[in-house]
């Protein structure tokens, strides 16, 4: 298959006055690359990857992990994304599950003692080399992302290049995105969200990206007054942009002379969308994806930002809404719930070691069930309207599966019995409740306590927000705790 990234192979870049291996391809901070830079650094990595299976990438949100991830697929070699702030539970499940040969990481970055026998290779950004010519083909793993569902411990989602070239070349078709595109956002570099979009986007394309390390109002401000063109962000980031406008000039200056607004991960709420929208005069475009299926929406750039829309399918994806009997809901009216089913080459292969998943993810005729209900309006505009699954959260963007927590919850010794739960916030979109029986109701865990326990478990963005103790959880007949009762009574 054609390079995934034209801009790094030699005579190939995009023809510019400012000549194409001088221009700049990442900026994290105050540290930069060029297109030629990073082709000697990646290519030189890449020469080192060779022969290796699988590589883990202590993604922290760093030039380094940009670096990793290009040299691996310049080398073929599949890269799994790790959260630098993953607790001990999490860590182990997914090295375990990917077995990884080595794992890359920025020079100096403390690897906690999961990885003690696993090979480290540092990534060294001002390297120089050449990436080997390696025969790879489209349908080849490029990324193994983890992604959380209801139960048990998070899967890997195996997704293969040409999902990763389909997907941005249909990006850059709805969103007119070009080399002349200059990305800013601050969002976390082990999800597709912002490895995918925010990093490689920019890097096939051959534009550039600008990384904030971490979100904050005044950077986007920054970059957007000195020349960034575009935003990623996940609602939260659009809500706490919305709170900050009345008092923030810049702010609304910035926004205002975007090219482009996108959110996605997340439903945005309407009252933010109408707020950023008086305040600048910009709609937000939203996008809909998923882990497993990368982008299946969006608004398009020269199309109407309807809020609480996320658009047309996007060139190459089908989607379709079908009913829970899986009759397909063929009429537009605005009306119609259903489950959203998509395919085309955006789509993953499979959870990787996990079958049985994968095939229970699609359906006998090939479409993903992506879990996601809505309809569809007369022009075709895709509106979600919920999930079928009540244990998912969606809390800042990330997926969050209520049983992972509840199993955490109940390996602490002072927990009998766990139940989790989202309810509405209006800065996380959900914030995780926990519901727990103490097991010494004269000496329950404080709320502190859990929330630690499940952040050095699992990851900090997992852990309780809220916590409820109960004398017992509602139970059916059968033994089942009742969910909704509990959030009734809250
Ligand atoms: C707080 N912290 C703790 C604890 N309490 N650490 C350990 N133990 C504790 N008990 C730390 C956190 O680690 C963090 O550290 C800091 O306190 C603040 O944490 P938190 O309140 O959770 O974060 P926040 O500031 O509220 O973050 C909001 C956020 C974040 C920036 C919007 O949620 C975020 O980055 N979301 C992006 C999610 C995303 O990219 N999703 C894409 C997946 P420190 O201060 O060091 O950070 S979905 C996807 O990819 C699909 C394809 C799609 O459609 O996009
Ligand atoms: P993840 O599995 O973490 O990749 O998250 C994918 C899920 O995020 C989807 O199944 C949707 O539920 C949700 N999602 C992503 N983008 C949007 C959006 N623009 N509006 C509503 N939900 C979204």
């Amino acid at each position: 298959m054609s390079s995934l990234f034209p801009a790094l192979s030699p005579g190939q870049s995009p023809a510019r006055a400012d000549g194409p291996g001088d221009r700049v391809a990442l900026r994290f901070g105050p540290r930069t690359l060029t297109y030629g830079d990073l082709a000697a650094a990646a290519g030189a990595l890449a020469a080192r990857l060779q022969g290796h299976g699988r590589v883990a990438v202590w993604a922290t949100p760093e030039l380094e992990t940009a670096v990793a991830v290009t040299g691996a697929l310049l080398a073929g070699v599949p890269a799994v994304p790790l959260n630098p702030k993953s607790g001990e539970k999490e860590l182990a499940h997914i090295l375990s599950d990917s077995a990884p040969s080595l794992v890359l990481a920025a020079p100096g970055a403390e690897l906690p003692a999961a990885f003690s026998g696993l090979e480290r290779m540092d990534v060294d950004v001002s390297g120089t080399g050449t990436a080997p010519d390696v025969p790879v083909c489209d349908g080849d793993p490029a990324l193994i992302v983890y992604t959380s569902g209801t139960t048990g411990p998070p899967k890997g989602a195996v997704i293969p290049r040409r999902a990763l070239a389909s997907t941005l070349d249909a990006l850059a078709d709805a969103w007119q995105w070009t080399d002349a595109d200059v990305l800013v956002h601050g969002l976390p570099l082990f999800h597709v969200h912002g490895l995918v979009l925010g990093v490689l986007g920019p890097l096939r394309r051959g534009g550039s990206v600008r990384h904030l390390g971490r979100f904050t109002t005044e950077g986007v401000a920054r970059e957007l007054n000195s020349g960034a063109t575009m935003l990623f962000g996940v609602p939260t980031m659009y809500h706490r942009i919305a709170e900050a406008l009345p008092d923030d000039p810049e702010l609304a200056k910035a926004l205002a002379g975007a090219r482009l607004l996108v959110s996605g991960s997340a439903a945005l709420p309407v009252h933010d969308h109408e707020r950023i929208a008086a305040a600048t005069g910009r709609r937000v475009v939203e996008r809909y994806g998923m882990t497993e299926t990368l982008m299946n929406t969006s608004v398009r750039a020269d199309g109407e930002a309807r809020a609480g829309t996320v658009g047309l399918p996007l060139p190459g994806v089908g989607l379709r809404l079908v009913e829970e009997d899986g009759t397909e809901i063929a009429g537009y009216d605005g009306e119609s719930v259903g489950e959203i089913q998509v395919r085309g080459p955006n789509l993953f292969t499979e959870y990787l070691n996990r079958p049985d998943a994968t095939a229970a993810a699609f359906t006998a005729d090939g479409w993903f069930r992506t879990g996601d209900m809505a309809v569809r309006e007369s022009d075709g505009y895709v509106r979600i309207v919920g999930r079928k699954a009540t244990d998912l959260i969606k809390s800042g963007g990330y997926k969050i599966g209520a049983g992972e927590i509840e199993n955490a919850l109940l390996e602490h010794p002072g927990v009998r019995e766990a139940a989790v739960t989202g309810e509405p916030d209006a800065d996380l979109g959900e914030r995780i409740v926990a519901w727990i029986v103490p097991a010494d109701p004269g000496l329950p865990p404080s709320d502190e306590e859990l929330a630690d326990h499940v952040a050095r478990r699992l990851a900090p963005h997992k852990r309780p927000r809220v916590v409820r103790r109960l004398d017992a959880l509602p139970r059916n007949d059968m033994g089942k705790i009742m969910k909704r009762a509990l959030v009734a009574d809250a």
